[in-house]
């Protein structure tokens, strides 16, 4: 079968929708670049001094591991030079990053998570890269952090890089979702899937059980009914995945269905939920809608809420929009 590169690709498609300006394409193949440098930083493992973690704390209190700071440093150096870029935003800095002054700045703003799922680092489990571009407001001169609160469904681009047995690359900018897999060899991305379609019915769900006892009503009522299987009002049984990063879960819902939870709950009323909106929920909830599925805090669609902070959490249910239609019309009773 013909290799058609991540390149050819990104040229074919600003030819069908012209929706690809070369700056954008610019900034998706370097930040594509950088998830490839991550890539051989991560599977390092013991053999490099990157494992473990430092001293230090990121914005969101958790304790920062020697791979979220070097991954985030890959995507800062790569991006500061190319003039596609007007600042930055990550879930390891407390602000926003702006584009030094000895280089020109570019019409767009890239929001990520450098490596997602680090509690997953040292065991060696799927971990990765999550990203998000919007457009910088015209006639901005200055960029500030108020700049980056546009509600997701302004995002121009979405993706995330997996890190597990293959390296992949999942990508959308706004027709469709396409996974590129990293051919170690030549170091190239190599389109393998073509517009990924998620079921929009399921069997299996993912949620983290051991906060069942702090979750609200709606939630309780669905999972108990999906747990009771086809003696309960489902008439059926399901199966269980939690692997504790979301990109990995988000990766196998995309491949064969399934709905991802991550629920607020009566600890913290004021934390609504743990996943952070602006770098975890908005791009997982652009790329999931662009594959047929569904995306909401329980009450609204993920790409409709207005940020008022860059590191704010959401509630998160996603996946087969048949489920998330279950799970969320609870939550309206
Ligand atoms: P818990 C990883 O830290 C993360 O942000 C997501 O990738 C993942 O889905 C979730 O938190 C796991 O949370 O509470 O199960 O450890």
């Amino acid at each position: 079968m013909k290799r058609i590169s991540l390149t050819q690709y990104l040229v074919e498609e600003q030819r069908k929708h012209n929706s690809i300006p070369a700056e954008l394409r610019l900034l998706i193949e370097v930040v594509a670049r950088s998830c490839k440098t991550i890539s051989h930083s991560v599977g390092k493992g013991a053999l490099g001094d990157v494992l473990g973690a430092l001293e230090t704390e990121n914005v969101q209190g958790e304790v920062q591991k020697k791979l979220d700071v070097i991954s985030n440093e890959i995507l800062l150096e790569a991006n500061e030079w190319g003039g596609h870029l007007a600042a930055m935003a990550s879930e390891e800095m407390e602000t926003i990053h702006r584009i030094p002054n000895r280089y020109p700045m570019g019409e767009y703003l890239l929001v990520f998570d450098p490596l997602d799922g680090s509690s997953n680092i040292d065991v060696n489990v799927s971990i990765g890269t999550i990203f998000s571009v919007l457009k910088a407001p015209e006639g901005m001169k200055d960029p500030s952090e108020q700049d980056f609160l546009q509600p997701g469904s302004k995002q121009v681009a979405a993706g995330y890089a997996v890190y597990g047995p293959q390296t992949q690359l999942v990508l959308t900018t706004g027709n469709g979702v396409n996974c590129f897999t990293l051919d170690r060899e030549m170091g190239s991305w190599v389109l393998t899937q073509r517009g990924m379609q998620i079921p929009a019915a399921t069997k299996e769900f993912a949620i983290n059980m051991s906060n069942s006892r702090h979750w609200h009503a709606p939630v309780t009522r669905y999972i108990d009914e999906l747990l009771a299987g086809d003696t309960g009002p489902r008439g059926k049984n399901f199966n269980m995945r939690w692997i504790a990063s979301m990109v990995a879960d988000v990766h196998r819902i995309l491949n064969r269905g399934g709905v991802f939870m991550y629920p607020a709950d009566s600890r913290d009323p004021s934390q609504p939920g743990k996943l952070r909106l602006m770098y975890e929920a908005n791009p997982m909830a652009f790329i999931v809608e662009q594959a047929g599925g569904a995306a909401t805090d329980g009450k609204q669609r993920i790409l409709d809420i207005q940020p008022a902070k860059l590191h704010q959490r959401v509630p998160v249910f996603l996946g087969s929009r048949d489920e998330v239609a279950v799970v969320t019309g609870y939550h309206a009773e």
